[in-house]
């Protein structure tokens, strides 16, 4: 039975337990791909406490942890093919990695360089959103275009992240309303991570579950539990694969509702503190997909104390080269903040970029940086 098979209001999909022991059926990942599997995870562990850090040290403006959601990030990015399409939100540092989007260009994101925002040539990761589920419609866009240039039977499939908070806008309405109409191939993957800054999962929907809107848009709707990369890399290589060709009479789209939690704060500009209890966070740090997948693989014989400590070994050396990289980068002008939105400027920013040039020739830069 297909892991989408399955009522979007009860069922959870689940391989392995909170111990790691099996209560699933397991995917069809080779050795050396589910101990990269962990190798991701834990490369996006200690770049996260990382970058939370150079954040504090004030060698970052501002970053969006991830750790507790490795599992359903990685998980997910691993089961799709080379030519597939990511859509990410602000917080798909692990995911991006996976496809080849590398951590320096995340560094530099965050620490105001737009040019990390641009993958790789031949990477197929679209830039980072802000905006909350704009970039939904987006990756609907994206899927019904690759339809209609291939007379209706699309190449890649477009996987689509964002929050529970994003369910809530009108563009993940617009887009997964589309989708079903057009039967586009689009994986929608919403990471419900329990709290859209301070508004709890409560007070966003009075829906029992996420996964249920999926049938309103008529297209299938499935919860999977995100802290269990297994489960999340099962769901996921199903709905791709119904995405880039569905069964007889089956739709194109789905919507991954991937149930965890993020353990820090929403931005280092967030203090959870003041919205949720310690022994919240506590409850599902129980739930690390981490420990998970490690006593898993260990039982499998693929992991034992000696390929731990090598792994978190070379974990620290990429972070430690991204960071590197990140920070022998020249910074960009700041002119450059005027670019990318436009081929052309519009008169008012025109006239915005022309204002900050003469202030800065009068006082120079010195003015402008802080003390
Ligand atoms: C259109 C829009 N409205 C409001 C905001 C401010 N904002 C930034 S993050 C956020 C919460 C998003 O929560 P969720 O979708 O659950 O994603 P998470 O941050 O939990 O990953 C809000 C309201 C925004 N960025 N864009
Ligand atoms: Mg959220």
């Amino acid at each position: 039975m297909s892991t989408l098979e399955r009522d979007p209001r009860e069922s959870m999909v689940q391989v392995l337990d909170e111990d790691g022991s099996v209560v699933g059926d397991v995917p069809d990942v080779g050795d050396d791909e589910l101990v990269e599997m962990y190798h991701n995870m834990k490369l996006a562990r200690h770049f996260d406490t990382r970058a939370v850090s150079l954040q504090r040290q004030g060698r970052m403006g501002t970053y969006p942890p991830l750790s507790g959601q490795e599992g359903a990030q990685v998980g997910s990015a691993m089961a799709l093919a080379e030519g597939d399409w990511t859509i990410p939100s602000y917080r798909e540092h692990a995911a991006n990695l996976v496809r080849g989007m590398g951590l320096e260009r995340t560094l530099r994101y965050w620490m105001g360089d737009e040019r990390g925002n641009s993958p790789p040539e031949g990477v197929n990761v679209f830039t980072a959103a802000v905006p909350i589920a704009s970039q939904i419609p987006h990756a609907t866009g994206m899927a019904w275009a690759d339809k209609l240039k291939h007379g209706g039977d699309p190449e890649n499939a477009y996987i689509c992240y964002f929050g529970d908070g994003a369910t809530s806008e009108g563009d993940f309405h617009e887009g997964l309303n589309f989708a079903g109409v057009f039967d586009t191939p689009n994986v929608f993957f919403c990471n419900n991570n329990q709290w859209a800054i301070s508004v709890p999962r409560e007070r966003q929907t009075a829906s029992e579950t996420l996964a249920q809107k999926a049938v309103a848009y008529g297209f299938e709707g499935v919860r999977v539990d995100g802290m269990d990369p297994l489960a999340v890399y099962s769901v996921t290589s199903d709905a791709l694969e119904k995405a880039k060709s569905p069964g007889e009479g089956e739709r194109r789209p789905t919507l991954v509702e991937a149930v965890q939690y993020r353990y820090g704060a929403h931005t280092t500009a967030d203090d959870p503190s003041v919205y949720r209890t310690d022994e919240e966070v506590e409850r599902w740090k129980a739930k690390d997909p981490i420990p998970r997948l490690e006593a898993f693989l260990r039982n499998q014989g693929l992991l034992d104390d000696e390929r731990v400590d090598a792994i978190e070994e070379a974990v620290e050396e990429e972070v430690a080269a991204a960071i590197e990289e990140a920070e022998s980068t020249a910074r960009p002008d700041p002119s450059t903040m005027f670019e990318h939105v436009f081929e052309e400027a519009p008169p008012d920013l025109a006239e915005q970029a022309e204002e900050f040039a003469a202030i800065r020739e009068k006082y120079g830069d010195e003015a402008f940086l802080e003390e």
